[in-house]
């Protein structure tokens, strides 16, 4: 559970780290099932090194359902996203990334004003500023400041680690950052192997409430399924707990979520 305090920090800076809330045991069986599941993906080819393309697997967690389902069935992982985006948010794609390097400034989707979408993003790795953490820059979820930054960012004089405000979120493995999608952020280290899973989510929007949040939506679901392909595999869906199964209900509603080009191993049955 978030505390009120720590919900304040989501809404007015665009994140918040929960620190230590998975044990370092817990971690160290995700960490071994983590470098399994991304070998079994790679399907024999090694590792991809320095300069060439990470290794970004979606959706992930079919690849070992007993370690990773359980994350979504967790009310340490799950409760905060409920809390920051209500009871009925929809969980898209999850995700394993195997880094080849680091990751320049960039926000992702960007709904409009009154709704958002997030991550919940799990490093493996015990990581600092020098070791490539995640940085963000507070506040820059809020669209006027966002725009600012989206439109300026390599033009104010600085280099990227030198853009002020840039805030480092030094990990220890069993912390877990919930981040909005609209906040700026980046990775600024060369050094390779950087491993995270992330756990992307979006607020619910209905027509008769809200038709530009809605239409948002649905281009978001739409456009998230053509990328990346069928989100949840039929066992995903079968073996949810009713907290799960609430997660994946409307994408499967609005016509998604179950639907789409096969591209892991969502065809598990
Ligand atoms: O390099 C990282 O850790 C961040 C990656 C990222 O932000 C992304 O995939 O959108």
């Amino acid at each position: 559970m978030l505390t009120q305090e720590q919900i304040r920090h989501f809404r007015t800076l665009g994140f918040v780290l929960c620190k230590g809330l998975l044990s370092k045991e817990e971690m160290q069986v995700i960490s071994d099932a983590f470098d399994t599941a991304m070998e079994k993906a790679r399907d024999g080819a090694p590792k991809p090194k320095p300069g060439e393309a990470r290794q970004q697997v979606v959706p992930f967690f079919d690849y070992d359902p007993e370690t990773f389902y359980p994350l979504l069935d967790d009310a340490r992982i799950v409760e905060p996203l409920v809390q920051l985006m209500g009871e009925d948010f929809i969980l898209t794609v999850s995700e394993g990334i195997l880094h080849t390097g680091g990751s320049g400034w960039h926000h992702d989707a960007c709904a409009p004003e009154g709704i958002f979408s997030m991550r919940a993003a799990i490093y493996l790795d015990r990581l600092s500023a020098a070791d490539g953490c995640l940085n963000v820059i507070p506040g820059s979820h809020m669209k006027e400041y966002r725009d600012a930054i989206a439109s300026n960012i390599n033009n104010v004089g600085v280099g990227p680690e030198d853009i002020p405000g840039r805030y480092p979120l030094v990990n220890e493995p069993g912390d877990v950052l919930y981040m909005n999608h609209k906040t700026f952020h980046s990775a600024l280290s060369d050094k390779p192997g950087r491993r995270a899973i992330h756990i992307n989510c979006t607020q619910n929007a209905t027509r008769e409430k809200n038709t530009e949040h809605f239409d948002w939506l649905m281009g978001f679901l739409n456009g998230e399924t053509n990328g990346w392909g069928r989100f949840y595999s039929d066992r995903f869906i079968r073996t949810a707990s009713p907290r799960r199964k609430k997660m994946l209900d409307r994408a499967i509603e609005l016509g998604f979520g179950n639907t789409g080009r096969v591209t892991h191993l969502q065809d598990l049955t």
